[in-house]
This record gives C-alpha cells, sequence and structure tokens, in this order.
C-alpha cells in the first residue's frame, strides 16, 4: 500500500480532554513529533506540571513524571543531572511558571541546567477556570479582573523572555505563535532547535508560545486566534531572543 500520511509513533492514539480547538493539543502533538523525527523518544522524560495540560503523560509515548505547582524546573534539575543521557523537558502554563513557579525558573536559567523548558502562555489560569495570571494583558477582563487588569493595583503583564534575557548562561530563548498555519511552523521549528541543544548537552533551552483558550477568555476558535493577532503579539513580542 502506497502510505500517504501516518501518525507520528509519539502520539498515543486517544481522545484527549482539552477544550475544541485549545491550542495545547496542537502544541502537544508537535513535542511528538519532534522527538520522533530527532529519534529521541526513548530517551526523553517530560516533566508535566500542573494546569490543563496536567494530562499530557497520556498523550505522549515517552516517559513523564508530574511535578507539583510551578516546580517542574526543580524536578527536570534532578532528573537531567542524574539520568544525563536522557533528554529532559519541562511543559508549563503561565500560571505555573511565572506565578507560583518563577523563582523555579529564573534560579534553573541562572544555573543553565540543560533541560528543554516548553512555556504555554495563554493569559490565564486556563485549568481553575480563568483567572488573572501573571501574564494577562492590561485590561483584560478576567474572572478576578471584572473591569480589566489595571496597572496601578495589578502591575503590567510580565513578559518571561525579556526578563530571562539578561541571564547569561541561556543557550536559547525564543517566543513563537500558534495563531495560524505558519507560526505553527514556526514554533516547531523553535521547539526542535531546543530539543537539538539539550540533545547535544549545549544548555538551558526556553520556547514561549503564545496559546489560546477559547473557553475562559469566552471567544470562538476564530475570535481566539485573531485576538492572539491583534493583542497578545504587540504585548509579546514574537522574536529569538538568544541563539
Ligand atoms: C500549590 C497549588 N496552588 C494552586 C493550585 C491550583 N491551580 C491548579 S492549575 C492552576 C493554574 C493553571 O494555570 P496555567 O499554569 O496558566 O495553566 P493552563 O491551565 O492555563 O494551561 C492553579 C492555580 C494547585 N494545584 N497547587
Ligand atoms: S480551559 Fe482553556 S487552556 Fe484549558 S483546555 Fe480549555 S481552552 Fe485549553
Ligand atoms: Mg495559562
Amino acid at each position: 500500500m502506497n502510505i500517504k500520511f501516518k501518525p507520528s509513533e509519539a502520539i498515543i492514539d486517544v481522545k484527549n480532554h482539552y477544550c475544541p480547538g485549545c491550542t495545547h493539543g496542537i502544541i502537544n502533538n508537535i513535542i511528538g513529533e519532534v522527538l520522533e523525527e530527532l529519534n529521541i523518544l526513548n530517551k526523553s522524560i517530560g516533566i508535566a506540571s500542573v494546569g490543563c495540560s496536567v494530562l499530557m503523560y497520556d498523550y505522549l509515548n515517552c516517559d513523564f513524571i508530574s511535578a507539583s505547582h510551578g516546580r517542574a524546573p526543580a524536578v527536570a534539575t534532578a532528573v537531567s543531572r542524574l539520568l544525563k543521557d536522557r533528554v529532559v523537558f519541562t511543559y508549563q502554563g503561565d500560571g505555573d511558571l511565572a506565578a507560583i513557579g518563577m523563582s523555579e525558573i529564573i534560579h534553573a536559567a541562572l544555573r543553565g541546567e540543560n533541560i528543554v523548558v516548553i512555556f504555554i502562555n495563554n493569559c490565564t489560569y486556563g485549568m481553575t477556570g480563568g483567572q488573572m495570571a501573571p501574564t494577562t494583558l492590561k485590561g483584560q477582563i478576567t474572572e478576578t479582573t471584572p473591569y480589566g487588569r489595571e496597572v496601578d493595583s495589578h502591575g503590567p503583564p510580565v513578559k518571561v523572555c525579556e526578563l530571562l534575557e539578561t541571564i547569561e548562561g541561556i543557550r536559547y530563548l525564543e517566543r513563537v505563535s500558534t495563531h495560524n498555519v505558519r507560526e505553527v511552523m514556526k514554533a516547531k521549528k523553535a521547539i526542535k532547535k531546543a530539543f537539538e541543544y539539550v540533545k547535544n548537552g549545549e544548555g538551558f533551552s526556553f520556547v514561549e508560545i503564545l496559546s489560546i483558550c477559547p473557553t475562559n477568555w469566552r471567544k470562538n476558535i476564530y475570535d481566539s486566534l485573531k485576538w492572539v493577532e491583534e493583542n497578545m503579539v504587540k504585548e509579546f513580542e514574537l522574536k529569538v531572543f538568544k541563539d
């Protein structure tokens, strides 16, 4: 038979729990494809964080450990130091990484740990019902900012890549998006680069990915993607910060 397309072996053929249209699913798939293309599926260990992606260990065919909220970089540090032949990655939301886990990520970067960090910025705490996250945009309405985020009382949105850019030990730092197919392809390229660097022992590699949460943003999928393009990309510039 002439096979035109075969799903990646890295992706387990089960129904996932993500809301329809949620870009977590797309990003999970991209990571699976990258692990297969780099032939590192059997040596990769994912550290799942707390958030909507907590169950991603059910979707990818590699080893996984679940970390408590915000602590994935610490768990990844231990695993990558002990098992040097493995490729260790974390997958963390903005509540997980930029709120409760902010000190973890800064110190893992300062130590230049040989890990991949995939940071999903959807401007909200998705899993718990859409509260304000550190990355929530100015004026954005959430469950806890019914009149919109006010800089005077809540501070401005945290720009994680810009914060990390000042740190010397980082091998690779890029912000990408998922709001159209071209951006998804760029996101895959960035993820692949990050995994290649860590596979080669070159050090801390971080990819921030702008992502949608149609359920808590109370928008349909099309309007959510448009909202990323028209609002998120203006606040969170898409670029390579370090390579
Ligand atoms: C120590 C601790 N504090 C708070 C929570 C509740 N909690 C679960 S998920 C979450 C935020 C998830 O948001 P994010 O990391 O942005 O992931 P998303 O669901 O948006 O992908 C919070 C605060 C928890 N599980 N553990
Ligand atoms: S709540 Fe938001 S982030 Fe979570 S699965 Fe649904 S759309 Fe995705
Ligand atoms: Mg989030």
